[in-house]
């Protein structure tokens, strides 16, 4: 049993999928269809607290000081059971979360949020797990959260319970480019459902990926950023065009997506090596070689529809922090 009051505090990085994952192989366990590859950032985190408090009825959680509700409060008691479960406890927890981004810009991100939750969690909850076991603890609350177990270029393959490191020694930058605020119209794991149950693109998608996946880790392992970004290219567009033939269709373009697309070919045209990756909304990122990132950003702060580039490079594995002073 854990000391009633015991707290522990966690921060994980977002990540960002060079090669998408886009469809579940089980629902129930939250198994990808198809395989990915990422890349944990440094300037986009979450820091999350877990306390236990054995008089509580129910878990509360707060994000960014608001209290959460409904399926966002769910989603999280949901994950807070599956510890419990492990820990052979009862007691209920308060959850505080702080994002470094405002979650409204569209940015905030359930893999950096899970992955938080997960190793504060286990830990306030007296379990001491590796990094595989809090990967695969993180994938069941969202699977993008797998990734974001580990620092740099992580792969979450086919059917796999925990993601895994994957070395590389390309220099890069990604620059976060913000075309818009406010809400998604859909969220990720309705749109992916969505896409599996009606697009005719979907098994083309997913039959697809796995080269994909093998060209961009190739690339990586060779250190050859052209061919890592234009695998990276390849599978946001396939992603895409899967969501495009969905009925309805799942449209996350916006005219500043395509704006800053267009203004990514360009830069790419006058040697400048830039290539894009878009996921479940309208901003864009963009991988550049740390030589190029200076001058892309400028470039595309530039177009008509930006509202900031978040210029980003590779970010440490989540940890446990010291359980001290105001949460940031
Ligand atoms: C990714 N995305 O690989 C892809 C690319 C969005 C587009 O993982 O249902 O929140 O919780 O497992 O991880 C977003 O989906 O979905 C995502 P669930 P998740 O980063």
């Amino acid at each position: 049993m854990t000391a009633s009051g015991a707290a522990a505090r966690a921060v994980a990085h977002s990540n960002i999928a060079l090669v998408k994952y886009w469809g579940k192989l089980d629902r129930g366990r939250n198994l990808p269809a198809v395989p990915s590859l990422s890349l944990t950032l440094d300037a986009l985190y979450t820091t999350t607290r877990v306390e236990l408090c054995p008089g509580l009825e129910r878990d509360e959680a707060t994000l960014d000081g608001a209290p959460l509700t409904g399926p966002a409060l769910n989603r999280i008691v949901e994950h807070l059971d599956r510890l419990r479960a492990i820990a052979g406890e009862t007691a209920r927890a308060r959850v505080e979360s702080v994002n470094t981004v405002p979650t409204a810009a569209g940015l905030a991100s359930s893999a950096s949020g899970f992955a938080a939750l997960t190793v504060a969690g286990s830990r306030a909850f007296g379990l001491d797990l590796d990094p595989a076991a809090h990967s695969a603890l993180a994938r069941q609350g969202s699977a993008s959260a797998a990734r974001s177990i580990f620092g740099g270029w992580a792969a979450l393959r086919v059917g796999a319970e925990s993601a895994e490191p994957v070395a590389g020694t390309l220099d890069v930058r990604l620059l976060v480019v913000v075309t818009s605020a406010g809400p998604k119209a859909i969220g990720s794991t309705q749109a992916m459902l969505h896409t599996a149950a009606t697009s005719p693109y979907y098994s083309a998608w997913t039959a697809s990926s796995p080269a994909i996946f093998d060209r961009a880790v190739a690339a990586l392992n060779a250190g050859d950023f052209s061919a890592l970004g234009s695998a990276m290219e390849q599978s946001t567009l396939m992603m895409h065009a899967s969501m495009f033939a969905a009925d309805p269709a799942v449209v996350y373009f916006k005219p500043a997506t395509l704006a800053v697309i267009e203004r990514v070919k360009e830069l790419r045209a006058g040697g400048n090596e830039a290539y894009f990756t878009m996921d479940a909304g309208p901003h864009v990122k963009v991988l550049t070689p740390r030589a190029d990132a200076t001058s892309a950003a400028r470039a595309l702060r530039e177009v008509a529809g930006v509202n900031g580039v978040i210029e980003c490079t590779a970010g440490p594995a989540a940890r446990e922090i010291s359980d001290e002073g105001r949460l940031e």
